[in-house]
């Protein structure tokens, strides 16, 4: 048995790779999946693993290494200890405040770095990671990566010119562990069709569609919403922020028809009733879209339960989605029940708002947990599973006088890749709303169409 055979069936105890039927990030269904983290638990193999890599590098010349965050970080520390060339150590996304680095650690411009990544599945992050690091002024010819899923990333990354070094492919994987009995062969038949069928993921652009969304949704309001936005051609939430149920019956019979959700605030409307509800709930229906309150629930869950079912406005008699912070915990998400979408609140749009990334992340973290979330508002890309909800979307990007800070339809979409585009004053203070909400409409979905395009 060779060495790398043995490191293999050692990791593989760790449980670094799993089978049966995952959900990748990317909403793809997977026979297998792979986690290199648990590695972090043996130095032994750890160092092991550094030295294997290290060894597919020893013609490559290097002054740099660097990981790709997260599960390659400790990978490209140990390497960095066995071989004495210093790390250097990528953010996610750059600081927001003090000095705004990508990189961090000692370097100069012109200095060869090597990458390190534990996956590659389609390539397109390690390529933005690369390109990212070649702005700092560095300059990147070698990739190292622990195990090639096969998925078209190491073609993508030879066809740009850099050298990929891979220790293991997923064939290869499967052979080991075949040979050493780990794996039947009904199983080993499963994941040589999906490799074979599955070849490329998508190479030239990980936004995945609505229709492939639809899928995997399994809240009604996340299907109804998707369904909407494919049958209408529209990604747009108007958001009516007026103070009458006039002024809002009347906008909503006029943008009715360009939108997938008209988003509320029911506690600044100075004359709500019960027939109000009803005439919304009528329009909604004749123009096919959903009413979406944007109540931003705060409190332990008892309070929001209550918020929600009694009071004057009885929330949860006639919303399809509400918003809801995320600070009180899981628990307090439960209160709303299952029929209600709930979207939470992962990042705010205005400046200096304390939803940071630690924030975000928790906030993702626990919204994928619960059942009756079917997405966040942020203002960056999420995973997958989760439908992205951006506000503070106007065509005149800048902001206001209270802190609100815009960006276009076509930032957000392709940047972001927003889900739905949440457009307050850009639609219900335009002289003429329902022309406004048809040319966010528009924007909205040719820039889907431009980044679905490949
Ligand atoms: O972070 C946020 C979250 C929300 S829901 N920033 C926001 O602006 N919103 C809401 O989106 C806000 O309460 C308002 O109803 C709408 C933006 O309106 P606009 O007039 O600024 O487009």
């Amino acid at each position: 048995m060779t060495n790398k055979e043995e490191f293999l069936l050692k990791a593989y105890e760790l449980g670094i790779i799993k089978f049966g039927n995952f959900t990748l990030k990317s909403g793809i269904e997977s026979p297998f999946y792979v986690d290199l983290r648990p590695l972090v638990s043996s130095p032994a193999l750890l160092k092991e693993l550094s030295d294997h890599l290290l060894q597919l590098l020893k013609d490559s010349h290097y002054q740099l290494i660097c990981g790709v965050p997260y599960a390659a970080l400790p990978i490209s520390a140990a390497m960095s200890l066995e071989s004495g060339v210093p790390l250097i150590l990528k953010r996610k996304e750059s600081k927001k405040y003090g000095t705004k680095k990508m990189l961090e650690g000692i370097f100069s411009e012109g200095q060869t770095c090597v990458l390190v990544e534990d996956v590659i599945t389609s390539g397109k992050s390690l390529v933005e990671t690369v390109e990212e690091v070649e702005k700092e002024g560095l300059r990147v010819k070698d990739v190292a990566v622990v195990l090639d899923r096969e998925q078209g990333g190491t073609r993508l990354l030879t066809e740009k010119g850099y050298a990929v070094h891979t220790l293991f492919s997923m064939g290869e994987v499967i052979d080991i562990l075949y040979k050493h009995d780990l794996l039947k062969e009904p199983e080993v038949i499963r994941i040589r069709s999906f490799l074979k069928e599955k070849p490329v993921v998508r190479i030239r652009s990980s936004r995945v569609t609505y229709e492939e969304k639809l899928k995997f949704q399994a809240h009604p309001a996340s299907k109804k919403i998707l369904e909407i936005a494919l049958k209408k051609k529209s990604n747009l939430i108007a958001s009516l922020d007026v103070n009458t149920s006039r002024e809002i019956l009347d906008l909503a019979e006029r943008v009715g028809e360009h939108v997938v959700a008209v988003k509320l605030h029911t506690d600044i409307i100075s004359d709500f009733s019960e027939e109000y509800v009803s005439r919304l709930k009528k329009i909604s229906q004749d123009k096919n879209f959903l009413l979406f309150e944007d109540r931003k629930f705060g409190d332990i869950g008892n309070t929001q339960q209550l918020q929600f079912e009694k009071g004057i406005y009885k929330i949860s008699d006639w919303a399809d989605l509400i918003t809801s912070h995320v600070i009180a915990g899981e628990e307090s998400l439960k209160v709303f029940g299952d029929k209600v979408g709930v979207v939470t609140i992962a990042e705010m749009s205005s400046k200096g708002a304390l939803t940071d990334e630690h924030y975000k992340e928790k906030a993702i973290e626990l919204s994928q947990k619960a059942s009756n979330v079917i997405g966040c508002v942020a203002q960056s890309e999420l995973p997958s599973s989760l439908l992205l909800f951006t506000p503070g979307v106007n065509i005149t990007s800048g902001g206001d006088s209270k802190g609100q800070q815009f960006n276009t339809p076509d930032k957000v979409i392709t940047e972001y890749h927003t889900d739905f585009i949440i457009v307050g004053r850009g639609i219900y203070a335009a002289a003429r709303p329902e022309e406004a909400a048809e040319k966010y409409r528009k924007e909205g979905w040719d820039a889907y169409l431009r980044n679905i395009k490949f």
